[in-house]
């Protein structure tokens, strides 16, 4: 499937949208998500068009892996979570229920995050 450029994290990447920015670099943009579900909730996401982590997984260079994962503990930090921890989920795919088709890893923290996961019935 092809990358939807119109998706919403294209949109907040090209500046189309606002968005509260905790972090950003070369590869790596980290913002609030608009609907928190904890204290704490920030998206991290590649500034390259990678649909999900799937994708990116297969298709990122080397270099903007790096950043992405060197990025995660750089927003933690700038969001106050580092040290009291927080839960790190990609979402990914229909299964994943994935809704924004641009890779992002959710960070949810600042509080206790509860359970892993309910599955519906
Ligand atoms: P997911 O279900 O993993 O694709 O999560 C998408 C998240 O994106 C969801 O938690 C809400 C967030 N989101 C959707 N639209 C916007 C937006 O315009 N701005 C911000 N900051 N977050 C958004």
């Amino acid at each position: 499937m092809a990358y939807d450029t119109n998706n919403i994290f294209a949109k907040i990447l090209r500046g189309e949208i606002p968005n509260q920015t905790v972090y950003e670099d070369d590869h790596v943009l980290a913002f609030r998500d608009i609907h928190p579900k904890a204290k704490v909730h920030v998206l991290v996401i590649p500034k390259g068009a990678y649909e999900s982590y799937e994708d990116f997984s297969a298709k990122a260079s080397d270099a903007e892996i790096v950043a992405f994962t060197r990025a995660i503990a750089k927003v933690s930090k700038l969001a106050g979570i580092g040290v009291t921890g927080y839960r790190a989920i990609a979402n990914t795919g229909a299964d994943g229920m994935q809704e924004v088709p641009h890779f992002h890893i959710h960070l949810l923290g600042g509080q206790r995050i509860g359970g892993m996961i309910t599955l519906p019935e």
